[in-house]
């Protein structure tokens, strides 16, 4: 055999299974199925390293589980809508589409150069119309089930984007994609009802088993359930109520003040009938302007304004002083909160401040609290009732129910669960999406595009200048329509979808990728879907994760889909870091794939990037790791070569018994690994451990470099090597195979079974010790038991020599280790 060379054989074999179509899949319902999929890429032009071990990953599940006989979809496509695509345009004056075609073709080359087993005929291109005609069908689906609604609402504005965001795209106040800081604005907007399933989000996490917990977290508090209780107050000279949500009734007799958002309904009525109705108006429109974070942030600064009027506490008939407030959010609960200064550290700062009285209620079990002395609010839940009438000295958690009881019964309070989780802003003022199918009729108001018509075709002639208005506007061909209903001139909606709606349904689509009667056939999609193992980037835990979550159960409720979770299990791999951080352009330590590749080729890149970390940890980059993978691959490559004579000499049943000693230990080196590599591919990821063990494999079967080898072992070896190598590095064992077993592709072949019987280690060597000293070493059967093992090694000369005379204090024995002899004397 002549030397491994990469660069002669990838790109042969890439070329021989693209032609064979050797990663061709169809349903087949006699078949168990095993549907593998990695997260797939925004067009950005080129591949980085987080791809390369997300696609690695990915394509190791896909060939493992092919091997171990499953019918296997492993598909790819380009989430290809979205701004970058637009700023291009607006930046360099091409298309949007030529921008993000050529990108596609670029990453897929890459992608081909890395081997990866997908079935390029099931690609997904969010951007296309034969894609987005089904996006906008979905959308149909969604207004017509009372799940997608216009309103007008105080929305999340980034300015350097010019587009409204969903709340899951406000990060820490601030836009997930420019980092720029987000704004209020008051616009009419489209919305999913992502909240009418709120409940069951929540609840279903508890069902997928295969997710890492600290996602489910993510979701759950993102999700948000609160379960407290809303109580009405009477504001008597104005003859109004008022309602305010707590989640500590407990505390309802310490309320001192009600502190009400700007946006409250009840505000615009108090400034009306107030002397200082200038002054209140500007305080509101100061909060008004702040964002959401400097709002409700613990560090930021409580501020209101007194309105001259009270509130009435039911529970004890005491007034209350009504301020409005920075501090209260407009879209929570009700969007007034009673303040109670002894148990809320927010209600403690504010009171403080404006020298408000306080009321404790609350005594701790374990000290007593003296309020002259507090500086902060006790904001432990747990203690016992203090200066709340009848239910002084009632235990805190008892005290809640027996309070909400008690309001609800005079009629004044109601039992209330909260979310947390808003509905899902979808309208976006850009061009690079999927346009919202609906005509606006001056006569039937909203009329969804009938679906005949769909896709309603992005335009191509529009001028690409962000603002407040979609560039779709300018359009006067797309603008103008007539009503599907009436027939009058009407004009269509110029915003597009959000991109993260593509990306909700796109795994769905490769079950079915080509069909043009329908997003997908329900036989073919509850055949593959759904997504037996997704991997991907924790940054998704909510947005994508939680998003695909929400489509996957509507659809599930229009009967479209037989199951209502859409990934069953889900890796959130580690990310790659070079010198201790991420690699990014901006910092320089990016390590370009194409050049690895280029150099040591696709299975170095692989093998290394998936044994250099546990999946899910960050894995730092190593030039002497990879070079130590590619040395490796050439250590199996010559090994194989070296026996090839005996390799394809070999018989598949030879007779075992003839064996020598050594042999039969490399035999069972060899099984052991086979068990080894099955359960940490199968059962655990753990892929470096994995291949760390073929290494040791590798390194067995040197030690007969210089020796004679049993020829039906040789090709036991070289068979199962290759087979086991075959998922991590999918070119060089194809290559081995052809040169070495000829019939077929090793990536179609079985994978290996471990034979029990070949594990059993014949002797294994212990040691004596005495006094915790080495001393000598002995090889015994490995089912000795500690007796036996005691009495072998107590009849060795060197333990008879160096005991004699001494006394034996106490024998300590580890099976299959050690027997240490401690003496005295
Ligand atoms: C009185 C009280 C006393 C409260 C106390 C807390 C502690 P979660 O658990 O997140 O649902 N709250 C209600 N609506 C609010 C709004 N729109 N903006 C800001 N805060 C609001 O939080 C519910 C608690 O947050 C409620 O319970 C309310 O304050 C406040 F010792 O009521 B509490
Ligand atoms: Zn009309």
């Amino acid at each position: 055999m002549e030397k491994y060379s990469p660069q002669a054989i990838e790109k042969k074999w890439q070329d021989k299974w693209e032609k064979e179509q050797v990663y061709k899949t169809e349903a087949d319902p006699n078949r168990p199925k095993y549907y593998a999929l990695e997260m797939f890429p925004y067009p950005s032009g080129n591949l980085h390293m987080g791809h390369v071990r997300n696609y690695a990953i990915g394509d190791v599940m896909a060939r493992y589980k092919t091997m171990e006989g499953y019918n296997v979809l492993h598909p790819m496509g380009f989430d290809s809508f979205g701004m970058p695509a637009e700023n291009a345009a607006i930046k360099h004056g091409v298309s949007p589409a030529d921008w993000t075609f050529s990108n596609i073709e670029n990453m897929e080359k890459q992608q081909k150069k890395m081997g990866l087993s997908y079935d390029w005929d099931r690609e997904v291109l969010t951007c296309t119309p034969e894609y987005y005609k089904w996006t906008q069908w979905l959308f149909e689906l969604f207004y017509q089930k009372g799940l997608a609604y216009k309103k007008k609402a105080s929305v999340n504005w980034c300015d350097t984007c010019g587009t409204v965001l969903a709340n899951e795209q406000v990060i820490d106040g601030k836009c997930w994609r420019c980092d720029s800081d987000v704004q209020k604005k008051d616009l009419s907007q489209w919305f999913l009802k992502i909240t009418d399933y709120a409940d069951v989000l929540l609840k279903d996490l508890d069902k997928l088993e295969g997710w890492p917990e600290r996602v489910k977290t993510m979701q759950d508090n993102w999700i948000g359930r609160s379960e407290g209780l809303e109580i009405t107050l009477d504001v008597p000279e104005l003859d109004e109520k008022l309602v305010v949500y707590t989640t500590r009734p407990d505390t309802a007799y310490g309320i001192t003040f009600v502190a009400l958002a700007p946006e409250n309904e009840l505000v615009d009525k108090l400034i009306e009938k107030s002397d200082k109705a200038e002054e209140l108006k500007a305080f509101c429109q100061k909060v008004r302007n702040q964002s959401d974070i400097e709002r409700t942030s613990s560090e930021s600064e409580k501020e209101g304004m007194f309105t001259g009027f009270y509130a009435v506490n039911p529970f004890n008939g005491e007034k209350a002083q009504l301020w409005i407030t920075n501090y209260v959010v407009a879209d929570y609960g009700t969007g007034a909160v009673m303040g109670v200064p002894s148990g809320d550290s927010r209600d403690w700062m504010f009171a403080k401040k404006y020298d408000l009285p306080i009321i404790l209620t609350l005594q701790p079990k374990d000290k007593e609290l003296v309020l002259e002395e507090m500086t902060e609010a006790y904001v432990e839940k747990d203690g016992r009732l203090v200066n709340s009438a009848q239910f002084t000295g009632m235990d805190m958690h008892e005290a809640v129910k027996a309070i909400m009881d008690y309001a609800e019964e005079k009629g004044f309070g109601k039992r209330k669960v909260n979310f947390r989780l808003r509905d899902w802003l979808i309208s976006r003022q850009r061009y690079w999406g999927a346009p919202i199918p609906v005509i606006n009729c001056p006569h039937c108001g909203e009329v969804l595009v009938p679906e005949e018509d769909l896709p309603v075709m992005l335009p191509t002639d529009v001028s690409f200048e962000a603002g407040s208005v979609s560039p779709l506007a300018s359009s006067e061909k797309f603008l103008h329509c007539k009503c599907p209903k009436c027939g009058a001139d009407a004009t269509r909606e110029t915003d597009t979808m959000d991109t993260f709606i593509c990306s909700s349904w796109y795994f769905l689509r490769y079950t079915d990728p080509h069909n043009d009667k329908a997003p997908f056939d329900k036989d073919k999609v509850n055949y593959w879907a759904p997504v037996d193992q997704y991997i991907g980037g924790i940054e998704h835990a909510i947005l994508h994760l939680l998003y695909s979550r929400f489509f996957t159960k509507v659809l599930k409720d229009a009967g479209l889909v037989d199951f209502d979770e859409p990934f069953k299990n889900l890796l959130t791999q580690g990310m790659v870091l070079k010198d201790g951080s991420k690699m990014s352009k901006s910092k320089g330590n990016v390590v370009s794939p194409e050049e690895i590749i280029g150099k040591y080729g696709a299975d170095t890149a692989r093998l290394f990037i998936l044994f250099a970390a546990p999946v899910d940890r960050d894995l730092e980059w190593s030039d002497q790791g990879v070079e130590g993978a590619y040395r490796f691959l050439n250590r199996v490559w010559r090994i194989l070569g070296h026996f090839e004579e005996s390799i394809k000499a070999g018989k598949d049943d030879y007779d075992v018994s003839a064996l020598t000693k050594d042999e039969k230990e490399l035999r069972r080196i060899l099984h052991v690994t086979i068990k080894k590599v099955t359960e940490d591919v199968r059962d655990r990821f753990m892929f470096n451990t994995a291949i760390s063990s073929v290494m040791e494999l590798v390194n067995a079967f040197y030690g007969f470099q210089d020796k004679e080898l049993n020829a039906g072992l040789a090709r036991e070896m070289a068979v199962n090597l290759v087979k086991m190598l075959a998922p991590f590095a999918p070119h060089i064992t194809e290559e081995l195979w052809s040169h070495l077993f000829v019939e077929g592709s090793v990536h179609q072949q079985k994978w290996p079974v471990y034979d029990e019987a070949a594990m059993k280690q014949d002797e294994i060597e212990i040691v004596l010790q005495i006094n915790g000293k080495v001393r000598d070493k002995i090889m015994v059967s490995p089912d000795l038991d500690r007796e036996a093992m005691e009495k072998v090694v107590m009849e060795l000369p060197r333990a008879k020599e160096l005991t004699e005379g001494k006394q034996i204090v106490k024998v300590i024995c580890v099976p299959k280790k050690l027997v240490n002899i401690v003496v005295k004397g």
